[in-house]
């Protein structure tokens, strides 16, 4: 499954500050030597791989990072002051190139890892520098030096929080369509999604996840019934399943209950580790059904499977019920990420929204 997040930045170190050609002028001493002082140095631009980061997103609205200039440098042997570094998040991962030559600029494997990307100017020299036996009073001083300044592409190879897991039709793809900006095809026959897609949910301004649409699982996978169930690695990585089932199906002899019995079968088969990971029913297509006896299908359905996780009625098609969901899915991800820490937005969720998340791919 190759997804890759990628913004394109520009990045600009600040120039060093010159140095300065000055002599003392104090009451008393008459020639007072050379007292001029070195430029700062310009401010460089950093990577750093942060874990908590898992997107490019904010890369892609904030585009050109400035760093500052180094201030010159001044007489009674004053250096400029160096100017502020400029320390760019990334998430860990993410490979960064020169758009110009292609070249690797930056490699961020592990959380803490920081490269450099641009450097700042060193600062000019003052006129004391100069100072010599035969020149005493040199007038001579060097300019700072020019910060870098580059354009830069960044790349990161997306694993996905989010799995999506059902029989076809289930409504995986709609599902996807409806909180991120990938379009994976949508139609009424089995099988419709023939490999992994991947979008990216954006909860808000700063927080997302990624989720996996895969194809539909059935009964007997394990033996290579349908597409199989080798897909099922592309969930290996994620943290949470979100398991849809119809809950409206076509064919009145269906039993949801039955079906969602069957997946959690194979999934078991396939790995006892992706059996264990946490797991939440989605109860999907809600709109065809009068809203009183969607919700007795519902509680129908969890207490026939005796289900203690948490359990969502939506409607993929019209975004019902899906904001919700990714909010839920948001803080439950945070709190993987860093366990025991509060959840930020707690009451997020709870926002009275008109149904249709806001989302970006
Ligand atoms: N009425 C209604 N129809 C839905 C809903 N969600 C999906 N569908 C329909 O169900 C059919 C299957 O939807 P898909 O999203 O392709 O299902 P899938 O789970 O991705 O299917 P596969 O890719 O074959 O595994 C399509 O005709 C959808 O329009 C829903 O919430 N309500
Ligand atoms: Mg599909």
């Amino acid at each position: 499954m190759k997804f890759f997040d990628e913004a394109k930045i520009e990045v600009i170190a600040g120039n060093g500050g010159d140095g300065s050609a000055s002599f003392r002028r104090e009451k008393f001493v008459p020639r007072g030597g050379p007292d001029g002082g070195d430029g700062g140095r310009g401010g460089s631009i950093y990577a750093l791989a942060d874990a908590n980061l898992n997107t490019l997103i904010d890369y892609r609205y904030t585009r050109i990072f400035r760093a500052k200039a180094g201030d010159h440098g001044h007489g009674s042997d004053c250096n400029g002051r160096g100017a502020d570094d400029i320390v760019l998040r990334v998430p860990v991962g993410t490979v960064i190139r020169d758009a110009a030559s292609g070249a690797t600029v930056a490699d961020l494997a592990k959380d803490g890892e920081q490269a450099l990307l641009a450097k700042g100017g060193k600062g000019g020299l003052g006129n004391l520098h100069f100072k010599s036996s035969t020149n005493r009073a040199p007038r001579q001083f060097t300019r700072g030096e020019q910060g870098e300044a580059k354009h830069l592409e960044l790349e990161l190879r997306v694993l996905a929080d989010v799995g999506l897991l059902g029989m076809p039709n289930a409504g995986k793809s709609t599902f996807i369509r409806a909180v991120s900006a990938a379009r994976p095809k949508v139609a009424d026959y089995p099988f419709t999604t023939l490999h992994p897609n991947l979008g990216v949910v954006r909860v808000d301004e700063s927080r997302s996840f990624v989720v996996a649409d895969i194809p539909g699982l059935i009964e007997g996978a394990a033996e290579g019934a349908g597409l199989g169930h080798q897909f099922l690695r592309h969930l290996q990585r994620t943290h949470l399943l979100l398991h849809l089932v119809d809950i409206a199906p076509f064919d009145a002899g269906t039993d949801p209950a039955a079906e969602v019995r069957a997946l959690a079968a194979e999934l078991k088969k396939y790995d006892a580790a992706l059996a264990k990971k946490p797991r939440w029913l989605v109860m999907n297509k809600a709109d065809l059904l009068d809203p009183a006896e969607a919700r007795r299908r519902a509680a129908a359905l969890v207490k026939k499977l005796r289900w203690t996780k948490p359990w969502f009625l939506i409607a993929a098609i019209n975004g019902q019920g899906c904001r919700e969901l990714t909010f839920k899915v948001m803080e439950s991800l945070e709190q993987t990420r860093h366990p025991g820490a509060e959840t930020r937005h707690s009451r997020a969720g709870g926002n009275p929204g008109d149904g249709s998340p806001r989302t970006r791919g």
